[in-house]
C-alpha cells in the first residue's frame, strides 16, 4: 500500500502532519491503523513511557504542560497522550487540556493527542498502545500519558507505561480516595500537586505511611514530590525522580522485559484477531445454522467445530 508507506516514512521523519493521521487511524479502529501500527512496533521500545494519574482536578493536565516545558528544555522530545474513557460527556474538558497545553502545542519537539473513547473501551485500550507504538517509532525520547485514576480501563492504560506518577492535591480527601482505590500500589512516583495550599505535608504524610505498610516496593522506595504545577515549583525535582526510576528500569533488566511482554500482547491480539475473523466467515458460512443445531442437540461439541472452522479457513486460503 503505497499511502500506508509514505505515512510510515513521514512518521520516522517525526513530521506532524504524518503522525497525525497515523493516530486518527489508529484512533478510529480502521484496518490501516492497525496494519501500520504492526509496522511499526520493531521500531518502537526506545521511548521511557510515563502514565500520569490522579482523581479529576488534581492539576494532571497543568503538571503535564509544566513537565513537558521542563522536559524540552532538557532536549527531550516529548509526546503527550491525553485519554479519556468517559470523553461524550467531557468533550469541554478535552478542549480544557487543549488550550492549556498550547504552550506546548507550539513547539515541534512535542506532539499533543486526546484519545477518546468511540465506543467500547477495549477499543481505546487498543488505541492507546496503537498510538503510544506510533508515539515512539517517531522518535519521542519521553511519552506522558494522562488518564483520570481508579477505573478498570485507566489501571490497563497505566499497565502500558514505564512509571506511573500519581497525583494528589491536599484537601481533596483523595488521600484517602487514592488507597481506597488501590492508586497507591500502581505509583512509582507520588506528586502532591497545589503544594500553595494549606495541607500539603499532610498529604504527604498520609501517603508515606501508607506506603510503609505495603510491601509492593521492595527495590524501589517511590519519592513523594511537592509541587505547584501552575508556576514549576518541584519540576525539577519531579524530571529527576522520573529519570532516577528509568535508570533504576534499565539496570534491573526491566525495560527488556517489558518490551518481551509488549512484544507477546501484540502476538497475543493478533492471535484474538483471527479467532474473530474465523467466527465473522464462520456465521457468514451455509452450514452455520446445522452447526448451531448441532451443537445444541448435542451431536457435536463445541470444541470440534471450533475445530472444524479452522480446518476450513486453511483450506479456503
Ligand atoms: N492552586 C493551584 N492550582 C492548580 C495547580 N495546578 C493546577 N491548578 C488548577 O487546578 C485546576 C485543575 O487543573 P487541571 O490541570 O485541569 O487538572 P486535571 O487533573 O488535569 O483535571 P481533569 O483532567 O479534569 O481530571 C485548574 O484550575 C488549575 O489551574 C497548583 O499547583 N496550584
Ligand atoms: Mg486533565
Amino acid at each position: 500500500m503505497k499511502d500506508l508507506d509514505e505515512l510510515r516514512q513521514g512518521i520516522f521523519h517525526g513530521q506532524k502532519r504524518a503522525i497525525a493521521r497515523g493516530l486518527t487511524w489508529i484512533e478510529q479502529g480502521r484496518y490501516e491503523g492497525k496494519l501500520l501500527a504492526q509496522q511499526l512496533f520493531s521500531h518502537a521500545g526506545h521511548a521511557h513511557v510515563i502514565g500520569i494519574t490522579g482523581a479529576p482536578g488534581v492539576g494532571k493536565s497543568t503538571l503535564v504542560n509544566t513537565l513537558t516545558l521542563h522536559l524540552r528544555n532538557q532536549g527531550f522530545k516529548v509526546g503527550i497522550l491525553a485519554v479519556d474513557p468517559s470523553s461524550p460527556f467531557t468533550g469541554g474538558a478535552i478542549l480544557g487540556d487543549r488550550i492549556r497545553m498550547q504552550d506546548s502545542v507550539m513547539d515541534t519537539g512535542v506532539f499533543m493527542r486526546s484519545l477518546a473513547s468511540r465506543g467500547h473501551l477495549g477499543g481505546l485500550s487498543r488505541a492507546t498502545f496503537g498510538a503510544l507504538t506510533l508515539l515512539d517509532a517517531a522518535g519521542f525520547d519521553k511519552i506522558l500519558i494522562e488518564t483520570v485514576g481508579a477505573g478498570q480501563s485507566e489501571v490497563e492504560i497505566m499497565e502500558m507505561a514505564h512509571t506511573t506518577m500519581v497525583v494528589l492535591a491536599p484537601g481533596m480527601g483523595d488521600d484517602i480516595q487514592a488507597i481506597k482505590a488501590g492508586i497507591l500500589e500502581i505509583g512509582q512516583v507520588f506528586v502532591v500537586n497545589k503544594a500553595d495550599r494549606d495541607g500539603a505535608d499532610h498529604t504527604v504524610r498520609s501517603i508515606r505511611s501508607m506506603l510503609a505498610l505495603s510491601s509492593e516496593h521492595p527495590d524501589w522506595m517511590p519519592p513523594i514530590i511537592k509541587t505547584v504545577a501552575e508556576d514549576g515549583r518541584g519540576m525539577e525535582e519531579v524530571s529527576q525522580a522520573l529519570e532516577r526510576h528509568h535508570q533504576y528500569l534499565i539496570e534491573h533488566g526491566l525495560m527488556d522485559r517489558y518490551r518481551w511482554s509488549q512484544t507477546e500482547h501484540v502476538i497475543e491480539q493478533a492471535v484474538s484477531d483471527l479467532g474473530e475473523r474465523l467466527i465473522r466467515q464462520a456465521r457468514l458460512n451455509s452450514d452455520w445454522a446445522k452447526r448451531v443445531i448441532d451443537v445444541g442437540e448435542g451431536k457435536i461439541d463445541a470444541d470440534r467445530v471450533a475445530e472444524q472452522i479452522w480446518h476450513q479457513s486453511v483450506q479456503e486460503e
